[in-house]
């Protein structure tokens, strides 16, 4: 039973909103012994299970893992009667569970938040209600859903239509009868399709007015998954645990199948398999690479045209409701019960909005561009204004009257989707910045539900009052939650994940999409690290331990993570051999790289024998000579070759469209300091002397490298510089060796843990050079003499342990006068940035240097980056 107010209109906890969040809320700060008071506008428990009754309304997520797991004795006692259950049956659930434990008492119906405003004095929320009711309240609580403000009707003359107008999103309790009545239903996202061919049992006639054909697989309803109740029956606990850490919060083996290198076969048999299933988490899992890579996307969505095909009787229907204009599952897929077999019903027609938009609604019904129709009812499925709307809909107002529509005006900003800065108090459950629409939104719920309860209890037992997320650790995770979106399709649609389908709402992405199982393990940490980016105050002082928890590109952490499992030996513990073959082999493994034009090998006289060169010549016009970069490829001096930096240098060639040589140089231990140096700077001259017959333009010509072959390009630089030659127009670093001094807070900082370590920085460094040459310039640059080098582009990327000698380097350069770029690689490693194909993140890096690299030339021809 709930503590009850102290004071009168005080109490420890208003909740906005009673569905499935606010519940459980409810529900457990009641556990905490607090005094709590729920608003629900709507006039009983449900949520969007209370709303959203339009026919047909169903979950899409199967109804087995789409309910709480917080009380196993429910669980036993609550049966569902359908793989997906329908909406009254979803709603008697929450009643049920409401009812079960006694929720309802502290819940105020039918009654609106309309304003909370933090008052400093008193540290206290005061909030404000359509009844004009006051009260205040330590902690204020928004469990008001991410899919519960409609969008208004955002068409000419909407008010006008005189017959019954119907939004599927506030549909009528005593339901709506379309017996021999003409229909219109506008929009065709998940409510759209769900209620069409319902709506289509009854109707005369029924219009469908689609702006966007969308992705729809068949639910294929029944009685729930037989597989999944043994599972459950087996070991409940076991398969709410793997859920509450899947990607998407339900158990599922993520699949390592490539959709570009599948074979026909095994592409086929494994969508048709998701097909069959009927489940979005399945359709969404057909490969691995489908979210990421244009060409895996296709082959998915290509399929399902198909199928639509296979469905829909009249070519044209099936072509216009056949989705085209965005990659498959960057708007949300819709499950269906029959959806495109409706468009066969004589009665039935779609009007394809793209080739006749609407102009207006009339008193009678609809003008298009090309028709006026008629109809007796409308009916709007045209969706949300999703996440950030509920939040702001209440006039919010933290530090300073500051309000949230205000600090939100270009894009939502949290931290952890839970709280926002300068609002002290304030939690959102499943806010922006959270997996929830993304996720099984009950494990979502459940977990923020639990994170603030266990928040609250900590900040009691060490004395705090209030907390609230800094500016840093904010604006971390906003970089973050954008990052995980960054290396997806997820951008390219216009979504209502985007913020894409209200006129005006920033183009913004706004859930988290690198996983329920990442997005928890970032809210443990946060807690473990003693509430990192939080800002705790109360009687006994302040705590704050301010930071960034993720500051990793999240495909770098993924490669980590993947290299780490593996569990090869460290290479500073091989031989130079064995360290080449670990090397080769695992080259075998990787993407290949864009392709260019051409590729020819030869060899090159250098100063200690031949030396193995490779050219690579950018595809298309122009045709004609172009200007050169000679490239060096990375490995401590120790290891690498022409083949190890092939994606790279076809990533240089493509995106820059220079001539590339990659040229192979002597390695250590066989070859010590200073071999390689020297064998680079004759290089750099053979290629300088051979230009025109490469196919340069003669006079073009710059140098690039990376790590060690960083280190070899520069030192040839030097070289050139004081030879009075070759002339060269610039030079590339990418993470190179500068430098032989290992002390740098970069070492300290990352010197274990990301591939490049201290450990096998010295093994590279024994190898190449006696400790008493590794002062010497042409081994550590940047000691020698700077001005008059080059312009220049260096690279240092963030968990790079050589990060601050590239940046010291980068300094010294603009000290001697030399233009210098210096190219942070946010959340990368050392190894990152060149991972070509397999890095998403190090493109933008890898763009910042071929621009860098046709500055160089003033009069090379831009180029279309690889795609
Ligand atoms: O809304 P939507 P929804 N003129 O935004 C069209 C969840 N959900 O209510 O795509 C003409 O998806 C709009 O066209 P376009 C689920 O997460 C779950 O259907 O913007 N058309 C689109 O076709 C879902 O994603 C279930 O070009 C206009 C449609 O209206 C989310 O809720 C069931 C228009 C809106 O589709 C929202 O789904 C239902 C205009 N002016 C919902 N404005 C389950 O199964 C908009 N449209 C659990």
């Amino acid at each position: 039973m709930n503590k009850p107010a102290s004071v009168p209109g005080q109490f420890d906890a208003v909740v906005v909103g009673a569905g499935f969040s606010g519940l459980y809320m409810l529900y457990r700060l009641r556990q905490l012994g607090l005094s709590v008071k729920v608003f629900d506008s709507a006039g009983d428990v449900g949520g969007t299970w209370y709303w959203n009754r339009y026919p047909g309304a169903r979950c899409d997520i199967p109804t087995t893992d789409y309910a709480y797991s917080f009380d196993p004795d429910l669980e036993q006692e609550w049966t569902w009667s359908e793989k997906y259950a329908t909406q009254p049956e979803i709603l008697d659930y929450l009643r049920f569970v409401t009812d079960r434990h006694g929720l309802r008492s502290d819940i105020e119906f039918s009654t609106t938040v309309t304003s909370a405003r933090w008052d400093e004095q008193e540290e206290r929320w005061r909030i404000t209600t359509d009844a004009r009711k006051e009260l205040r309240c330590r902690y204020y609580i928004m469990a008001t859903g991410c899919l519960s403000v409609p969008k208004s009707p955002d068409i000419d003359g909407a008010s006008r239509f005189a017959g019954r107008v119907y939004f599927t999103s506030r549909w009528p309790h005593e339901g709506a009868d379309f017996t021999g009545q003409r229909v219109a239903v506008i929009g065709t996202g998940s409510s759209g399709i769900q209620s069409i061919p319902l709506i289509a049992r009854q109707a005369s006639q029924l219009t469908v007015f689609q702006r966007t054909a969308n992705f729809s697989i068949p639910a294929h309803n029944g009685p729930a998954s037989a597989e999944r109740l043994k599972q459950l029956d087996e070991d409940r606990e076991g398969y709410r645990h793997d859920a509450r850490w899947s990607r998407g919060g339900i158990p599922l083996e993520p699949t390592d199948i490539l959709g570009v290198t599948a074979s026909e076969s095994v592409r086929r048999e494994r969508f048709e398999a998701a097909w069959a299933q009927g489940e979005l988490f399945g359709i969404l899992n057909v490969f691995a690479d489908q979210g990421l890579n244009p060409a895996s996307n296709d082959i998915v969505a290509e399929m399902i045209r198909e199928k639509i095909r296979s469905i829909v009787t009249d070519p044209g229907a099936a072509e216009a409701l056949s989705p085209k204009d965005h990659y498959f599952g960057t708007k949300r897929p819709c499950l269906d019960t029959g959806y495109f077999e409706t468009f066969n019903l004589p009665h039935v027609r779609l009007v394809d909005l793209r080739k006749q938009p609407i102009v207006s609604v009339t008193e009678e019904g609809i003008d298009t561009a090309d028709e006026s129709f008629a109809f007796d009812a409308l009916v709007y499925a045209t969706g949300f204004d999703a996440m950030t709307g509920p939040l702001v809909a209440v006039d919010v107002a933290g530090r300073d009257g500051v309000s949230l529509r205000e600090k939100w005006a270009s894009g939502p900003s949290t931290y952890l989707g839970l709280m926002t800065a300068g609002f002290p108090n304030f939690f959102m459950l499943t806010g922006p910045g959270s997996p929830s629409v993304l996720s099984n939104m009950t494990v979502s719920i459940e977990q923020h539900v639990e994170w603030v309860t266990g928040c609250l209890k900590d900040l009691r037992e060490a004395g705090f009052e209030t907390i609230e997320p800094t500016a840093l650790a904010e604006s971390g995770w906003n970089q973050h939650v954008q990052d995980c979106a960054a290396i997806t399709l997820h951008p390219t649609a216009n979504s209502w994940y985007m913020g894409a389908n209200v006129p005006g709402k920033p183009r913004f992405f706004l859930p988290y999409i690198g996983g329920v199982n990442a997005y928890r393990q970032a809210c443990d940490d946060v807690v473990s690290q003693g509430y990192l980016g939080f800002r705790m105050t109360g009687p006994g002082g302040t705590r704050c331990r301010d930071g960034v928890i993720r500051r990793m590109q999240p495909d770098v952490a993924m490669v980590m993570e993947l290299v780490a499992a593996m569990g090869l030996p460290p290479v500073d513990t091989l031989s130079a051999a064995d360290a080449r073959a670990l090397m080769a082999a695992m080259a075998q493994t990787r993407p290949p790289g864009p392709e260019v034009g051409e590729v020819t090998d030869g060899v090159i006289t250098g100063p200690g024998g031949d030396l193995p060169y490779r050219l690579y010549r950018p595809a298309g016009p122009p045709e004609g000579p172009r200007p050169l970069v000679v490239y060096f490829h990375g490995g401590g001096w120790v290891l690498g070759d022409l083949d190890s930096d092939d994606p790279l240098c076809r990533d240089l060639c493509a995106r820059s469209g220079a001539l590339v040589v990659s040229v192979n140089y002597r390695h250590a231990p066989e070859a010590r300091f200073p071999a390689a140096a020297l064998d680079a700077f004759a290089a750099v001259q053979w290629v300088d002397a051979h230009a025109a017959e490469l196919g340069g333009i003669p006079g073009q010509l710059a140098v690039a490298g990376w790590s060690a072959g960083g280190n070899v390009a520069t030192v040839a630089c030097q070289l050139a510089r004081d030879a009075g030659g070759p002339y060269l127009a610039g030079q590339v670093l990418i993470c190179p060796v500068v430098d032989s001094d290992m002390t740098r807070l970069s070492y300290q900082e990352n010197g274990e843990g990301y591939i490049l370590t201290t450990a096998l920085m010295r093994w590279f460094w024994d190898h190449y050079a006696d400790p008493a040459d590794r002062g010497d310039r042409r081994a550590a640059p940047l000691r020698g003499n700077l001005p008059g080098l080059p312009p220049t582009c260096i690279v240092a990327a963030d968990f790079d342990p050589l990060r601050d000698e590239g940046v010291a380097y980068a300094r010294a350069l603009e000290a001697a006068g030399v233009s210098v770029r210096l190219a942070r690689a946010r959340g990368h490693t050392h190894t990152s940035v060149t991972m070509v194909g397999v890095v998403i993140s190090g493109a933008p890096v890898r763009a910042e240097i071929a621009e860098a690299l046709r500055n160089f030339f003033p009069n090379a021809a831009p180029q279309e980056p690889p795609s």
